[in-house]
């Protein structure tokens, strides 16, 4: 199958096809089973410019309705990450006279409550109005709309070029792209960066993370392919900073072409891109390869621990929960429950799976034998949280490089 590059127009070879899923955070009520909403997974490498991508999307109000469910505040370490951004924005990038800073899909507030304290001007654009609602209690102005080069343009009429364009977890979540770069092109002040944050294809490929294929990542990023399309859109890539978050996370700045020097990492992490095949094809038959490995020893363990009677819940229901579980056949009959902090996912069902989400409260008093940690990119704060249970003898199953038990 083919589809065509939504960043250049070229031709996008399929990879990999999971299949029929549902929406990674489509958390459901048992009465709401028989609507669910399903679609053909896949994705492919575009020839051109080796952007990974969806080869079909979700429409973005289905996926960014009024209460979607992730909040970008439900972990110590992000809390602390973005307030962090924040500050290093404040004493690097807002520094001139009445300095502007716009975040693209600003969810709760994590990153905007620490500028609006600091008296700056800002301006969240979020969708989703529950999340724009909690950002708002902390003070944050919020645009409930989506970001493209129409809105673009209507912020800058009201607000005035942005010294910085932010987004987290979001940018790669946008099918029409193309537009949002456009957008922040026409919005950044001469001087102005776009900085962005997301889950790194090399990490996908790296570690077998193929719980990160889902309806809301519709790119996967690289330094070769967001630099691309940073030029291809009139912009140049800067900076491509890693970061821990997400198991792997990749933070670009790009800005009007030779405004800044670009850092080494720029061409650094080119080089090693190159030679680690992620522009080829092959890289995404490789992680066919990986995934499939995993899906057959998770679900060997999980059906063995069943037959020697141990209990197995899972722990974190984070958007990755619906991919494993779905593409491996885990269901309630494995796994009964999923514990999860956040309280507008407790009493759902994990999409597809229709594993049902609990308090934390609950895991105590099940006191399993064994957690699945679907949120494995929190094994720290969980494991610190949740220490109790590993001293009891509890075992953690994660699946991420592989299947293993600690
Ligand atoms: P977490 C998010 O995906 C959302 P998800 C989004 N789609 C995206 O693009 C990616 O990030 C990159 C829970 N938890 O962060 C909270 C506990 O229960 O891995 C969350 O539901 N106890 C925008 O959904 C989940 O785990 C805890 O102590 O994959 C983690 O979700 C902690 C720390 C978390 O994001
Ligand atoms: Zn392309």
């Amino acid at each position: 199958m083919e589809s065509a590059c939504r960043i250049c127009g070229g031709v996008v070879k399929e990879s990999i096809d999971l299949g029929r899923q549902p929406r990674g955070n489509g958390f459901l009520l048992p009465q709401d089973i028989e609507n669910e909403f399903f679609f053909r997974l896949a994705i492919g490498m575009c020839d051109s410019c080796t952007m990974t991508q969806l080869m079909e999307d979700v429409p973005q109000e289905i996926r960014y309705h009024d209460a979607y469910p992730y909040h970008a505040s439900g972990s110590a370490v992000h809390r602390k990450h973005f307030e962090q951004n924040a500050r290093y924005f404040l004493e690097h990038e807002l520094t001139g006279p009445d300095p502007f800073i716009a975040e693209i899909g600003s969810n709760d507030g994590v990153m905007l409550a620490t500028i609006a304290k600091a008296g700056v001007r800002h301006l969240g654009i979020e969708p989703s109005a529950e999340v724009a609602e909690m950002s708002r209690a902390k003070g944050v102005r919020v645009l409930p709309e989506f970001f493209d080069e129409t809105t673009a343009a209507k912020i800058l009429d009201e607000h005035g070029p942005a010294d910085v364009v932010f987004g987290a977890n979001c940018i790669a979540h946008i099918a029409h792209l193309a537009s949002v770069v456009r957008g922040v092109e026409l919005l950044l002040a001469p001087n102005g960066v776009f900085v962005f944050e997301e889950p790194y294809f090399g990490t996908v490929v790296g570690k077998t993370a193929f719980d990160m294929i889902y309806d809301e990542h519709t790119f996967y990023l690289a330094v070769r392919s967001v630099q691309a399309m940073a030029e291809r859109y009139g912009l140049e890539l800067f900076d491509a900073e890693p970061l821990a978050l997400h198991g792997g996370t990749m933070r670009y700045t790009i800005g009007r072409p030779g405004m800044r020097t670009p850092a080494p990492a720029v061409a650094e992490f080119l080089a090693q891109e190159r030679e680690r095949g992620l522009g080829e094809h092959a890289a995404l038959q490789g992680l066919a390869a990986a995934m499939d490995k995993v899906r057959t020893d998770l679900k060997d363990l999980l059906v063995r621990l069943r037959a020697e009677g141990a209990k197995v819940v899972g722990y974190g229901a984070p958007a990755k929960a619906a991919t494993v579980t779905n593409y491996c056949d885990i269901g309630p009959d494995l796994i009964p429950f999923i514990i999860d902090s956040t309280p507008s996912k407790q009493g759902r069902l994990v999409a597809g799976s229709h594993i049902p989400v609990l308090a934390p409260e609950e895991f105590g008093k099940a006191d399993p034998d064994y957690a699945v940690l679907f949120a494995w990119n929190h094994a720290e704060e969980i494991m610190a949280n949740e220490k109790v249970f590993h001293a009891r003898g509890g075992r953690w199953i994660l699946y991420v490089p592989d299947v293993h038990i600690v």
